[in-house]
């Protein structure tokens, strides 16, 4: 009897160490502490013993059936709880994957950003920020600012024109023309926007976008515009940077100029940027044609105005670096990105 037990007793041990499944768990249950079990099966066969030695074997075996039982529950233990942990794995959810693409989120347009510093350098000296129509008429367009029916940009080739009265601006100026009409001086406007001309290559646009400005008082004079032209240039190219102004024609100012700015990327030695000059052409200027003041009904007796001109994608193809004109309009994300 004592021999079966340690018989039991070593074979479940064995069993169990070699076990892969609950199943075979619960098949060992009831093979050994089953009804019909190995283990039931010596508690039965104890009535066969003798009475001296009945208690000692039945303390014997009751001490395996017990052993069994404990190991058998501490297998189902382990097996439920790997199982339970096997489960969690696979029903995993990886919440960081769903994470949005952070690009996503939008930033300003390079133009949108120097179109911006533009402005602020010019509302900073207490100018005022006017829009007007895209869409204008020829007569504020072209003929009240002295520009005459045989001039060039009147030409078919370089106006696009919706009739032989009304056409895309070419210049922000018609506002301006507008402005003097309706105001009286002191008038201190910047007008931004889109204008049109029929160009296309690397540095020109079919609709490009363009600041001018104009301040009409008594007593201004090209000192006033070299000021507040200098103001400018530092305020948006660098505190460092000196200006010169080099003789020019528009058909609205007299005198008309063109100032260029110190090269900001070699500071006037000489480089690609500025093509070995150390010099950058930056915007056009002049003082007020007397013509276009009276057109536009202010007394050019007792007023006098200048206005300029500047590129908004010229100052930021300078700014940024940018080489072509064309890139700013392809909204290429991976470009455009750059300047978040
Ligand atoms: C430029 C250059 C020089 C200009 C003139 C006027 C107005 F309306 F007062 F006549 N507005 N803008 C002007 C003057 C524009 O662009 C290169």
């Amino acid at each position: 009897m004592i021999d079966k037990i340690k018989e039991i007793s070593d074979a479940v041990s064995e069993k169990i160490s070699r076990i892969t499944s609950l199943n075979e768990l619960s098949d060992l249950r009831v093979r050994y502490l089953g009804k019909n079990g190995e283990i039931t099966a010596l508690l039965k066969g104890l009535k066969s013993i003798s009475a001296e030695e009945r208690p000692s074997v039945g303390k014997h075996i009751n001490e395996l059936r017990q052993k069994v039982d404990e190991m058998l529950s501490a297998y189902e233990d382990r097996f439920i709880a790997l199982q339970k942990e096997k489960k969690m794995k696979e029903e995993e959810i990886d919440v960081t994957l769903s994470m949005p693409d952070k690009n996503a989120c939008g930033s300003l347009h390079p133009l949108t950003l120097a179109k911006n510093e533009l402005i602020n350098a010019f509302t900073g000296m207490g100018f005022s920020v006017l829009e007007g129509v895209e869409v204008e008429e020829d007569y504020y367009n072209f003929q009240l600012l002295n520009i005459p029916a045989d001039h060039p940009a009147r030409d078919m080739q370089d106006t696009f024109y919706i009739t032989d009265k009304i056409l895309l601006r070419t210049q922000t100026s018609a506002v301006q023309a507008r402005t003097m009409l309706s105001q009286k001086p002191p008038i201190r406007v910047i007008c931004p926007g889109k204008v049109y001309r029929a160009d296309d290559d690397a540095t020109h646009s079919p609709m490009f976008h363009q600041m001018e400005g104009l301040v009409v008082d008594k007593n201004v004079n090209i000192c006033d515009l070299k000021g507040c032209l200098d103001e400018f240039a530092r305020s948006f190219f660098g505190a460092d940077t000196r200006t010169r102004l080099r003789p020019s024609y528009f058909p609205f100012t007299e005198p008309s100029m063109e100032m260029d700015v110190s090269c900001f990327m070699c500071h006037g030695k000489g480089c690609r940027l500025c093509k070995g000059t150390g010099w950058i052409e930056v915007l056009g200027a002049g003082i007020v044609n007397p013509v276009v003041l009276e057109n536009c009904g202010i007394d050019s007796k007792e007023y006098s105005g200048f206005a300029f001109g500047i590129g908004i994608e010229r100052c930021a193809m300078l700014k940024y670096g940018i080489p072509d004109i064309r890139i700013l309009f392809e909204n290429d994300l991976r470009f455009l990105r750059q300047y978040k």
